[in-house]
């Protein structure tokens, strides 16, 4: 199982959202991050993979969730590990991999998303901390998810 980060900075009214350039999910607007390297924390890769997604350095990062998305097909499952903030260093700006952009909490472009997103997005708005299990058919067709929310905070 691939183990993976995702940042999502929240202003309160405003998420900072990236097009993926390349790789796994191109062209979808997602969070920042990606697979969590050896010898380094979880936080810390979520940290590192905003910097080089997004270059932002995040001040009040924290835990909202944890994912995992199962496929029936060859792609491999994947364990996301789910962050927030609401304020950051630096000022957001396109890389190599991500177009970043923001969005207003009634603007999320879910059509040009992962198809789990409009699932868990007003959970995440609302500040709950919860668990989702995605099960794909392949990276398009949802087939099943359960959502479990944890504690307000
Ligand atoms: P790299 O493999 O490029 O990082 N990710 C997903 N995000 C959502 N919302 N739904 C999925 O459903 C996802 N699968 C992966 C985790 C991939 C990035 O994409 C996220 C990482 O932030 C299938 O290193």
């Amino acid at each position: 199982m691939k183990v993976c980060t995702l940042v999502i900075i929240n202003d309160g009214e405003r998420v900072l959202l990236g097009l993926k350039k390349r790789g796994f999910g191109e062209g979808k607007w997602n969070g920042f991050g990606g697979k969590v390297e050896a010898g380094e924390t979880i936080e810390d890769a979520a940290a590192r993979e905003l910097k080089e997604e997004a270059g932002i350095i995040p001040i009040d990062l924290r835990k909202v969730a944890l994912f995992e998305f199962l496929f029936d097909d060859d792609t491999e499952d994947t364990r996301v590990h789910f962050f927030c903030a609401s304020s950051f260093t630096g000022e957001p700006q396109e890389t190599e991999e991500m177009r970043p952009r923001w969005f207003l909490h009634d603007e999320i472009p879910f059509n040009d998303m992962w198809v789990d997103n409009e699932h868990w997005f007003p959970h995440f708005l609302t500040g709950k901390f919860f668990h989702g299990t995605f099960l794909f058919k392949d990276t398009s067709t949802l087939i099943d998810h359960k959502i479990n929310v944890i504690a307000n905070d």
